[in-house]
């Protein structure tokens, strides 16, 4: 049985978003109230689909996808470059490439104790987000 992130979970604490948004290119105005935010993530995880809708107070990001599927990812609201995204388990971790005009860019999931980690890596940034639930 793979691990089950379905739920409702609130941002704790966050290492480097500021890096991450750097290496997107996302401009001064928009890193300096994203940096503040904390969004709350909701995942729904039904067998091998997934949905994830990170929510804020500033903007909005909705994705979807299932295990091994590549789809194209628009990142609107973000950076909005378009990506080829794929989504694989490694053991139980949930790792996510997104192939673009940015390298190394992606994220991973995994869940220690009762706490949600994403790890968001663009270029040479990582950025550690820890959710707890709601
Ligand atoms: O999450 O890729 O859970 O998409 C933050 C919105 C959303 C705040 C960041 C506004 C998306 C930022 C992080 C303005 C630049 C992300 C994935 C993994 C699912």
């Amino acid at each position: 049985m793979p691990v089950d992130f379905s739920g409702t979970w609130n941002l704790v604490c966050s290492d480097n978003f500021e890096g991450y948004m750097l290496a997107l290119g996302i401009d001064f105005a928009t890193r300096k109230i994203a940096k503040r935010l904390k969004p709350q993530k909701v995942i729904e995880q039904e067998g091998d689909s997934f949905s994830i809708q990170t929510t804020s107070a500033f903007r909005s990001y909705f994705v979807q996808f299932k295990i091994g599927e590549e789809f194209e990812e628009d990142n609107k609201g973000l950076d909005h470059r378009k990506c080829k995204t794929v989504v694989t388990w490694d053991n139980d971790k949930l790792v996510c490439v997104q192939t673009g005009d940015k390298k190394n860019r992606g994220w991973t999931h995994w869940i220690e104790g009762d706490q949600l980690y994403l790890e968001l890596c663009c270029e040479e940034q990582v950025c550690t987000q820890i959710y707890k639930r709601a």
